[in-house]
């Protein structure tokens, strides 16, 4: 299998889990590289259904070993939570490491997430309220703590106070709300430590000897390429690096230890959250898409908005991710449809435009250019091999790697793990 990344090549959700989970089978070492409790991964295995946010899909591979990297930012309690519900459900969480230099989400942080919002009115961004952009703009400040900061008690008493300080401020003049006890965050995060501290490592050490020892390393992507926060949307983007690139350096390896980049992609497309969304639904079809996919937030549970596969943000996944190949996910989804659109290009300002505009404005303008094609109407949930599918699910397939130039390596037709036909 080689070192491999899998990424999400649209706005997030694409059943990244599910393929990572998959992929895991042959992996030695599974590594988040970014993003933090806002992300929801979904693996369904044998009627069990797990919702995983934080902690790596592989954790349900006893000898998998499972890396939260310093790209990460980290909730130590929605994180102690997740570890405690994997235990309920029987799943080892012993192989589960956390990078000692990933950044600590605050209770501040989620507050000013929350109040941010709501200042923004009709431009929020629609985050998830987790507290990831602040947690990261703390980082990128100099002002954030790290979990090694939470395994010296002094150290996080200082640094507790000093940040409180100022967020009191801004939490109370500018936001309006109650100011927070800085002793008692400190105590909470004490007890947090004492859970966490035998998992924690030095995350980039640990991946470079799996390396040495030419372990099999699966680079895991949280969000999706159009989330990102130098190639996305922006600002409607979460703020972090979901690409590939962001995998290097979220996980602390060099870019010549990466064999291979898989791109993950629904056939069709959801957005969750605000922001330009050129192939929208927002008819019976979108509606359609949106029941039979089971289409809401595996975090917040908001109904994630639907719309035909964008042919154009595809290409731009692969340039940007430098994917190898697609696992195409949902096809099962289509299955009732009578005939299925696909964008092809889009219009803006009278031309046509075949490349993802990176003005944001030009974005918000696009209207997209459809190719029509026709539905298969039949169930494609039982099929486990290309020969099995209809043949006009098989030219849906063929139509999209073409307009994308890149094979589709991985076919998901059901949530299940056995759903998934991999084209040899
Ligand atoms: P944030 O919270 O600061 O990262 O939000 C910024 C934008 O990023 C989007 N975002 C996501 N989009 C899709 N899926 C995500 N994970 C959950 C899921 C989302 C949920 O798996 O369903 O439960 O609502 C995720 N996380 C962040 C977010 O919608 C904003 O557009
Ligand atoms: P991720 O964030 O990319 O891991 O994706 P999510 O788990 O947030 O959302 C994908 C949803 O689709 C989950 O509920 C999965 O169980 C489900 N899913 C994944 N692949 C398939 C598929 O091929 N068909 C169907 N019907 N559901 C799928
Ligand atoms: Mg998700």
């Amino acid at each position: 299998m080689a070192n491999v990344v899998v990424v999400g090549a649209q706005w997030g959700d694409e059943g990244k889990g599910k393929i990572t989970d998959l992929l895991s089978r042959s992996a030695d070492v599974v590594v988040r590289y970014q993003g933090g409790v806002n992300a929801g991964h979904t693996v369904v295995v044998n009627d069990q259904t797990l919702k995983l946010h934080l902690i790596p899909s592989g954790i349900l591979y006893p000898e998998t070993e499972c890396i939260i990297g310093t790209g990460t930012v980290i909730d130590p309690q929605l994180l102690i939570q997740e570890l405690d519900q994997l235990e309920q459900a029987g799943v080892s969480t012993a192989n589960l490491h956390i990078a000692e230099t990933a950044h600590v989400t605050m209770p501040y942080h989620r507050l000013i997430d929350q109040a941010s919002e709501e200042r923004r009115g009709t431009h929020k961004i629609g985050t998830t309220g987790r507290g990831i952009g602040p947690t990261y703009a703390d980082k990128s400040e100099r002002t954030g703590l790290r979990v090694l900061d939470l395994l010296d008690a002094a150290n996080l008493e200082a640094k507790v106070q000093w940040a409180v300080e100022s967020k009191n401020v801004l939490l109370e003049k500018f936001y309006g709300l109650p100011p927070l006890d800085a002793k008692a965050i400190v105590n909470e995060y004490l007890g947090y430590a004492q859970r966490l501290q035998p998992h924690v490592v030095d995350g980039s050490l640990r991946i470079y000897d799996a390396v040495s020892h030419k372990r099999n390393i699966l680079f895991e992507g949280a969000q999706g390429t159009l989330l990102d926060l130098d190639h996305g949307t922006y600002p409607y983007v979460t703020s972090s690096n979901p690409v590939a690139g962001g995998a290097c350096v979220g996980a602390g390896v060099g870019p010549t230890i990466i064999d291979r980049v898989i791109g993950v992609a629904k056939a069709y497309t959801t957005r969750v959250g605000e922001g330009p969304f050129p192939t929208e639904l927002l008819d019976d079809t979108g509606k359609l898409l949106g029941d039979r996919g089971a289409e809401f937030g595996t975090t917040t549970g908001r109904a994630r908005r639907c719309g035909w596969f964008d042919a154009v943000i595809g290409r731009y996944a692969v340039r940007i991710n430098g994917l190898d190949c697609l696992a195409i996910t949902k096809l099962d989804v289509l299955d009732d449809l009578p005939e299925i659109k696909v964008c092809v290009a889009y219009e803006v300002a009278g031309s046509r435009c075949a490349d993802f505009p990176s003005n944001a404005h030009h974005f918000a303008q696009c209207q997209p250019i459809y190719e029509t094609l026709p539905g298969w109407q039949q169930s494609t949930s039982h099929c486990r091999s290309l020969a099995e599918l209809p043949p006009a699910a098989l030219n849906y397939l063929k139509v999209l790697a073409e307009l994308m130039s890149v094979p589709i390596a991985i076919i998901s037709v059901g949530a299940e793990r056995s759903q998934t036909i991999i084209v040899e």
